[in-house]
């Protein structure tokens, strides 16, 4: 059956939603835009640009969630394209193998799409059976409806440090190449640490999602970048697990999970022609962006190389303080 969601929503609806959004999002306090053309806004605590907290409210008006729908959810920069590879090609892997997915020819963002931004892609994936849908969304941003349709909730969250890391890299690298001023690195530190940063502050989405995860365990699976980077074999085990589609012993003996985690690599995916030269949401004004930018080294520790030991130390602590009590740990 189609659901509210799938359907087109009606032109007044949308005009009078883009009106009232237009007229709340003057009210809202402005952050400093990274060097990006859009600013960010405060909006119950976290920050965001207009195009994404306008995609999150619209979902939580429209999104119908079905129990079988599969959200991956994670803040920006920890590992989002990975997980979507990896389980996209686990969950299409009777239909695809490792020389006919379209991950060869379409980059992870495209083959799994944005709650906040591709509605209509969704339910064309869903209807061919791939339940997957991406979210950036604060776990109190969540629509309803995915709470209550109890549908599984996949989160992956990374070391704060390698976190902003990339973070600023991508917001560098997206303003060099449309040839604006690229925010420097000490400045955009102190806004990642004050939480000032895209679905920031990071810690505080971690931790929505970190409890979620203790009360709910049944629906939910809590990854880490670094333990992924560490035994992928395991966790990919455990993700397709967590999915129903686990590994038979003949496909585990055939090799199959690795050749699904050699086919998702950093190495291979950035080395993939459409991910070196393609553009993502090209014609969508600010949010197209290159393909390559979103790749840049797949690293664990890679901090080291931005970080002064003085910053490092002032992270770390930060990240205690916030997740003090919380039993988690993220470096
Ligand atoms: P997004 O928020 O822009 O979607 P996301 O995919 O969550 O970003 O994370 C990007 C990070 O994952 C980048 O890390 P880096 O800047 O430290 O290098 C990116 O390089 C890394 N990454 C992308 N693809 C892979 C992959 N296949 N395996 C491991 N890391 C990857």
């Amino acid at each position: 059956m189609e659901s509210h969601f799938d359907s087109h929503v009606e032109q007044h609806n949308e005009d009078e939603f883009q009106k009232s959004f237009k007229e709340m999002i003057s009210t809202l306090p402005k952050g400093n835009s990274w060097g990006l053309p859009d600013h960010l806004y405060q909006y119950q605590d976290f920050w965001f640009t207009s195009p994404f907290l306008q995609g999150v409210l619209l979902a939580q008006q429209q999104f119908e969630a079905q129990p079988t729908d599969i959200i991956l959810s994670s803040a920006p920069r920890t590992g989002t394209a990975w997980l979507k590879s990896l389980t996209f090609a686990t969950i299409t892997r009777t239909s695809y193998d490792d020389s006919t997915t379209p991950l060869l020819f379409r980059m992870p963002h495209d083959v799994v799409p944005f709650m906040e931004l591709d509605h209509a892609h969704f339910s064309a994936n869903r209807h061919l059976g791939i339940p997957l849908l991406a979210t950036h969304a604060p776990y109190s941003f969540l629509p309803t409806s995915i709470i209550d349709s109890g549908c599984k909730i996949i989160y992956i969250c990374r070391d704060p440090k390698d976190t902003f890391v990339s973070m600023y890299h991508i917001c560098t690298r997206y303003a060099k190449s449309q040839n604006t001023q690229p925010i420097e690195l000490d400045e955009a530190f102190e806004l990642f640490c004050e939480g000032v940063s895209w679905y920031g502050p990071y810690w505080d989405h971690v931790l929505g999602y970190w409890k979620a995860s203790l009360e709910h365990p049944d629906k939910f699976m809590f990854l880490k970048y670094e333990e992924m980077n560490e035994d992928t074999v395991l966790y990919l085990k455990k993700l397709a697990e967590f999915m129903g589609c686990p590994f038979s012993t003949e496909e585990q003996q055939k090799g199959v999970p690795e050749k699904i985690i050699k086919m998702c690599s950093f190495e291979n995916l950035s080395n993939l022609e459409v991910n070196k030269s393609g553009i993502h949401r090209e014609g969508q004004g600010n949010l197209e962006i290159q393909n390559k930018i979103y790749f840049r080294k797949g690293k664990v520790g890679d901090w080291k190389n931005y970080l002064t030991p003085k910053m490092a130390t002032q992270l770390d602590q930060i990240t205690q303080q916030k997740l003090s009590s919380s039993g988690l740990s993220l470096n």
